[in-house]
């Protein structure tokens, strides 16, 4: 196992593409609703990767270095998990050409990207699920699906493996060499002919360790440093034992940053007990390419879990830049934008900058910014200095640097000794013995040498 060092290092930006952009309205889905209008599960907005495009001057000065992208493929639906055509840019994302531009211009900046690859199941438009359909058992796909019977039948149920029931989402037969040797030429395809940088497999937790550790190594073969992250929702020590993946999605390292920072429900000694066995859980070197989160499609938007007070949610900002693993910005938690359960966290991203949130804005840039400039807050030692009621002190160590990070996610004003000289990255000024810390503020302090 040997993650790629540059996921340490990067900045992820998640865009769900229908919802972040509309470059061009030529390519826009039939009935497609106005820009701004509320998202419901069914509503397109024309979003497309020609709107990424003209985009990335907003996220290079953002700080940016990677984007991750919900699918992509051809599908019906508005989300595209439910794949028609795997090599497939959907046209109403502009086909493969917008992809073909979208990544030469990310590595002419230096950036990189990620697709999400759904290979659990696909949609039922699938031509080989639709050749089951209307052959039965004489289809050559017959045995790429799991068929309960002498033909496919869905009502009143589904009488084959379908994604959790959703009759629209037939599950892939993984057991049979066939169909892992297709997804794996849809993992090398992107790969190699498109130079994408890597996937992130969807259904992590329902897809086989062998297969995933198969395609682990089928990826690496095209490019050793491909980035290979799982949607994992629970403890995945077992994926790294396995040598499956570089990292997961940290949604266990999230359960813990509402708990702390946008419910309150945990105190710091909790939070910092619960976040430092999770870290500890994990090899180090698959701690550091996990990818951390405030936010995704699937969550109700952080500013929105705390109540709109968007002092928590800087602070859990703070604690996600300064801590181990890819931190990940999902499109518009740095403006503001609120939304609870999907499809509310999938709303349309507000371009009328008068809509903006500039001071939630001008800490998130900030916070890239420190990130990208210290090594240590990248790559360093974690250790956890202090916790206590509201209070939280971190430190993070690297050849001879140390930066501590002070954040206090409380109504009390709290004071803290610092054992010697250090200088504030923040406000850019020197402190030594008690430093202060009002109400609900973080400071982020790198030891004079
Ligand atoms: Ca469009």
């Amino acid at each position: 196992m040997n993650p790629p060092k540059w996921v340490q290092g990067a900045v992820f930006y998640q865009i769900f593409p229908d919802r972040f952009r509309n470059g061009d309205p030529r390519n826009d889905p039939p009935g497609a609703r106005p820009w701004g209008e509320l998202p419901d599960r069914t509503s397109f907005f024309g979003g497309d990767l020609w709107g990424i495009l003209e985009k990335l001057d907003y996220l290079e000065d953002l700080g940016i270095t990677a984007l991750y992208l919900t699918p992509i493929f051809e599908a019906p639906t508005n989300h595209k998990y439910d794949t028609e055509d795997y090599f497939q840019v959907d046209p109403a994302f502009g086909g493969n050409e917008a992809l073909q531009e979208l990544v030469r211009a990310l590595h002419a900046r230096g950036m990189r990207i990620v697709l999400d690859g759904v290979f659990n199941h696909c949609g039922e438009r699938h031509p080989f699920f639709q050749d089951v359909l209307r052959q039965g058992r004489a289809s050559p796909y017959w045995d790429w699906f799991t068929v309960y019977g002498e033909r496919i039948l869905r009502d009143p149920e589904p009488n084959y493996a379908c994604f959790a029931g959703v009759p629209s989402m037939p599950e892939w037969n993984h057991a049979n060499p066939k169909v892992r040797e297709y997804l794996l030429s849809v993992v090398r395809h992107w790969l190699l002919e498109y130079e994408i940088d890597g996937w992130r497999l969807d259904t992590g937790d329902y897809l086989s360790p062998d297969f995933v550790r198969e395609l682990y190594h089928a990826a690496k073969g095209i490019n050793p440093e491909a980035y290979i992250v799982g949607e994992v929702w629970g403890i995945a020590a077992s994926w790294f034992k396995h040598g499956a993946l570089d990292g997961v999605m940290h949604y266990k390292l999230w359960e813990g940053l509402v708990h702390f920072f946008a419910q309150g429900t945990w105190d710091a000694r909790r939070f910092a007990d619960y976040v430092y066995s999770l870290w500890r859980s994990y090899p180090e070197e698959n701690g550091f390419a996990c990818y951390t989160l405030l936010g995704s499609h699937d969550k109700p938007r952080f500013l929105t879990l705390c109540q709109g007070d968007k002092r928590r949610l800087l602070l859990a900002a703070a604690f996600l830049f300064s801590f181990p693993g890819a931190p990940a910005i999902y499109y518009g938690d740095e403006i503001g934008m609120e939304g609870g359960e999907d499809p509310d966290c999938r709303r349309c991203f507000a371009w009328d900058q008068n809509l903006w949130d500039q001071e939630t804005l001008a800490a998130f840039r900030e916070l890239v910014r420190l990130r990208r400039g210290e090594p240590a807050l990248r790559g360093g030692e974690l250790h956890f200095v202090g916790a206590h009621g509201r209070t939280l002190c971190l430190r993070r160590t690297l050849v001879g640097e140390e930066v501590l990070v002070a954040l206090n996610a409380g109504d009390g004003e709290q004071a803290f000794p610092l054992p010697g000289r250090f200088r504030d990255l923040l406000a850019g000024e020197e402190v030594s013995g008690e430093v202060a810390l009002p109400p609900w503020s973080f400071r982020i302090l790198k030891r004079r040498r």
